[in-house]
């Protein structure tokens, strides 16, 4: 459990996440705002609480590893580097720029605290087990947290890695779904049902939590603190999330999966962001 003075630090962080995130969309003038809005409460606090990382050496080789399978939500965590101090917030404002170290979909060769390249959905829960392996292999006792999509979940490559995290006993394996309900263009139930997750990958040898408001940061600790009390198998934490969470303009809007943010949007956003740090305290 988190102490009540925590909670609210990471609340604060998961709104200025927010925040950035606005800056960068407003500036660019469109972005994959849904996806990236969802899973800011997870940001907050895999960066504000969980993560054993140092933004001074991102390659410390004893680090855990984070790689954002669902690539497209990159300016999420971006947001996150950038407030944890792994480069100068101003460098968000070359979101998808040319020339930029932020592509708009997550890239290791670009971005300090980048553990993995991403973008094409279900590849990175395969390269996140292959970390996850090289790191057992040399005796690390680090974990490694991966972000699928729920629309990623459709990935066949995805029910490989089922299979083979626990016939690999790669138990320092935290998986996240960001079941936020919808993928590009409709509901997941519609466009493939996933039916029960947790039950599914119970059955192939996962630790399974589902937890009812993937946007509440003390749900999603405590969710992480049961998960690392099970030893002898890889866990899967199911978020059930808002898709486009905390903004006006985009939550509940179906057309959030990747729209346009006109800077008159994104101001008024941040101004409702803002507001609502205030009421915080
Ligand atoms: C292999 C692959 N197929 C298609 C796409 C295009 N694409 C990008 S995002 C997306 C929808 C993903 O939905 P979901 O995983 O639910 O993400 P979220 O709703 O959290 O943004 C699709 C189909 C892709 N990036 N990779």
């Amino acid at each position: 459990m988190i102490s009540n003075e925590k909670k609210r630090q990471l609340q604060e962080l998961a709104i200025n996440i927010r925040i950035q995130c606005m800056k960068q969309f407003g500036h660019l003038g469109v972005g994959h705002v849904g996806g990236s809005l969802s899973c800011c409460d997870l940001m907050a606090c895999l960066y504000g609480e969980i993560l054993n990382v140092d933004p001074k050496n991102p390659g410390w080789e004893e680090r855990d590893r984070f790689i954002m399978s669902k690539g497209h939500a990159g300016p999420a965590m971006y947001a996150a580097l950038a407030l944890k101090g792994y480069f100068p917030e101003e460098e968000l404002l070359t979101l998808n720029q040319p020339g930029t170290n932020l592509p708009s979909h997550t890239d290791m060769n670009r971005t300090p605290g980048v553990d993995m390249t991403t973008g094409s959905l279900g590849q990175g829960f395969s390269s996140g087990l292959g970390i996850a392996m090289g790191c057992q292999l040399k005796g690390l006792d680090n974990y490694t947290y991966i972000l699928l999509g729920d629309g990623e979940c459709d990935e066949g490559q995805v029910w490989e890695c089922a299979l083979f995290a626990p016939a690999k006993h790669l138990n320092r394996v935290i998986v996240f779904v960001d079941f936020n309900n919808r993928q590009l263009d409709g509901f997941i139930d519609e466009v493939l049902d996933l039916g029960n997750l947790c039950e599914k990958f119970e059955t192939f040898g996962w630790h399974t939590v589902d937890v009812a408001d993937g946007n509440d940061v003390e749900q999603i600790c405590s969710a992480v603190e049961a998960a690392k009390r099970v030893e002898e198998k890889p866990s899967l934490i199911v978020l059930r999330t808002v898709k486009g969470k905390g903004c006006a303009f985009s939550e509940g809007n179906p057309l959030n999966h990747n729209m346009p943010v006109p800077a008159e949007t994104a101001k008024e956003a941040i101004e409702e962001l803002e507001k609502r740090k205030a009421d915080l305290a």
